[in-house]
């Protein structure tokens, strides 16, 4: 039995995310822990709310309450809805904990203790209007690497480079738009990244499994401009870690929090301390410290591109900066961006299917397989409805739905609801199982490799060999004449069911389960095929599943595609 821990991109606390935020970290990591758990492994599957910064300030104001208990609310929001699209957190954290607060600041104790970390002086923007030093995002102007105009103090949405607000163009304030700002002197703290970079490179050259996506945008930044630049990690915010070195104060520092990108990806680990101490697990230290046996555990982190710099540069610098035995992480899994119908998904405008939406208007498992049979993997991709409808309507509905209500409704009519002798297989059956067979491997093989679209792509094959295995035997047609014969087809398709529910679930839980349900048995990994299509026996009794699926109308359709244009609050 092999280990593995499994982080996603932990979403901010600040709103509801949207479709292609679940496809680029949340989904994608929840399919590879699904399949691991499935295959009989351990798994610790984490993932949190990212509580600080500005953002969750600025969502807070909006709504009128104070921070905390703007993200204590949020964080609930987002727990529940994560719940309804199955995504199967062993823990769902909160990078407000006081396990993160700890461990931030223990990690800047080391960092410290180990001559990484030196005190800047700097001067910062200063808004006379706003009568505040303005955070990273609260300052937006032209970025100076490719000249987009919207690009945030902290970093351009458009071409992913990191920056200072101070590298920004034209720059003013997004709370009063104020350009009135002055330099003021603020003192700061910042971690060396430069001393390690021969280190991070190494430690990047070493992993020539990781996929291109992720190496290309990591080697950019590190041989950026003059190479890894040196990274502020404090600012001057209210809400936030304390910066403290342990749990002493660190003079000149008072009144001054971790930058969130500092403390978001500690929360990893203080995650599985969250874990523990809400009473889910025995040892955090197994999975995340390689002196108490986290040797063996291999470690898979899924994200959206554009958080890549940090995980493959900027984390990493903290984990060996440390000089402490930490984990970390084997494979980095990043993804593209899906857009929306011809344009972006966007938050501010409210343009595209926000996750609570989704699920008021079908079932999870319809979402999850469109967005993972279309994952935005080797290049950005695209929703659109037309897509969505014709995507759900065959796959699921034509496909694998009227397969299993097909089967178990000509069974219940001719023979009960119990599964009918009839006999051995024959050459049609021996010659699915060798489809199947190959099939299955290769399956099996994609989920490893993390290629989901490929997944996404055998699966749907796996099922459309049942459908065509039940065209082409006829069963109903057989029983005319021989009935014994039809009950051995009608067997075989049966057992199916079982197999395609074990394959399927890390793609449709849902369904999977109810298919399960139905024929009264557990999900089992497959390893011979043949075996495992006499899992049910002649007189195993099941049930005749409501239909599975619902194809999705055009009407509903264009009603979807008019309210989902854009106007969100
Ligand atoms: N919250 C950004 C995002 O949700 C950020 C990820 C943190 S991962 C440690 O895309
Ligand atoms: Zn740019």
């Amino acid at each position: 039995m092999a280990r593995h821990l499994i982080t996603s991109a932990i979403p901010y606390i600040n709103g509801i995310k949207h479709l292609g935020n679940l496809v680029g970290s949340q989904l994608p990591a929840d399919l590879f822990a699904r399949y691991q758990r499935g295959r009989g492994h351990e798994v610790l599957f984490l993932c949190a709310t990212d509580e600080h910064g500005t953002p969750a300030e600025l969502a807070a104001a909006k709504a009128g309450k104070p921070v905390p208990e703007y993200c204590a609310e949020m964080h609930q929001v987002q727990a529940r809805i994560a719940e309804g699209f199955g995504l199967s957190f062993d823990h769902f954290g909160r990078s407000s904990s006081p396990e993160n607060h700890r461990l931030t600041q223990h990690f800047a104790a080391k960092l410290y203790e180990n001559g990484l970390i030196r005190e800047v002086s700097e001067t910062q923007m200063y808004s006379r209007a706003d009568g505040r030093f303005l955070p990273d995002r609260y300052i937006e102007g032209t970025c100076p690497n490719c000249g987009f105009e919207s690009a945030r103090g902290d970093q351009c949405d458009n071409c992913t480079k990191q920056l200072d607000p101070v590298d920004l163009i034209n720059p003013h304030s997004t709370i009063s738009g104020s350009t009135d700002l002055e330099m003021r002197e603020t003192k700061h703290l910042y971690l060396c990244q430069s001393q390690m970079k021969d280190e991070l490179e190494a430690w990047i050259d070493s992993k020539t499994d990781w996929p291109v996506l992720t190496t290309s945008i990591a080697k950019k930044w590190l041989n950026d401009g003059d190479g890894l630049q040196d990274r502020g990690i404090t600012r001057d915010l209210d809400w936030g870690i304390p910066v403290k070195r342990g749990d002493k104060d660190w003079p000149g520092m008072e009144g001054k929090v971790f930058y969130v990108w500092f403390d978001a990806p500690i929360e990893y680990i203080a995650c599985a301390q969250e874990w523990v101490n809400a009473g889910k697990g025995g040892d955090w230290a197994r999975w995340w410290r390689t002196d108490a046996g986290a040797g063996d555990v291999t470690y898979t982190q899924f994200m959206g591109k554009d958080n890549v710099p940090f995980h493959t540069l900027s984390f990493p610098a903290t984990i060996l900066g440390s000089g402490e035995p930490w984990k970390l992480v084997d494979y980095i899994k990043s993804f593209n961006y899906l857009n929306y119908d011809g344009g972006q998904f966007s938050t501010s405008r409210g343009r595209g299917v926000f996750m609570d939406q989704a699920l008021e208007i079908l079932p999870a498992d319809y979402w999850r397989w469109w967005l993972l049979s279309h994952a935005p993997e080797s290049s950005d991709a695209e929703f659109t409805w037309e897509n969505f409808q014709a995507s759900v309507n065959k796959d699921l509905a034509d496909v694998l739905g009227n397969f299993v209500s097909r089967v178990t409704k000509f069974c219940r009519s001719k023979f009960g609801e119990v599964v009918p002798e009839g006999g051995a297989w024959g050459a049609q059956e021996k010659s699915v199982i060798d489809e199947l067979t190959t099939r299955i491997r290769a399956y099996e093989g994609h989920m490893e490799a993390m290629e989901v679209r490929k997944s996404a792509g055998e699966l749907r094959a796996i099922w459309v060999a049942g459908n065509e295995y039940l065209q082409e035997a006829a069963p109903w047609a057989t029983f005319k004449e021989d009935p014994a014969r039809a009950a051995a087809q009608i067997r075989f398709a049966l057992n199916l069911i079982p197999l395609y529910a074990a394959l399927s679930a890390p793609f449709i839980p849902f369904t999977a389960r109810t298919m399960l349900e139905a024929m009264t048995l557990d999900a089992d990994w497959p390893g011979d095929i043949a075996q495992a299509l006499e899992r049910m026996p002649a007189g195993h009794g099941f049930a005749v599943p409501d239909n599975l699926f619902a194809k999705i109308a055009d009407d509903s359709r264009e009603d979807w595609q008019q309210r989902f244009a854009g106007t969100r609050d």
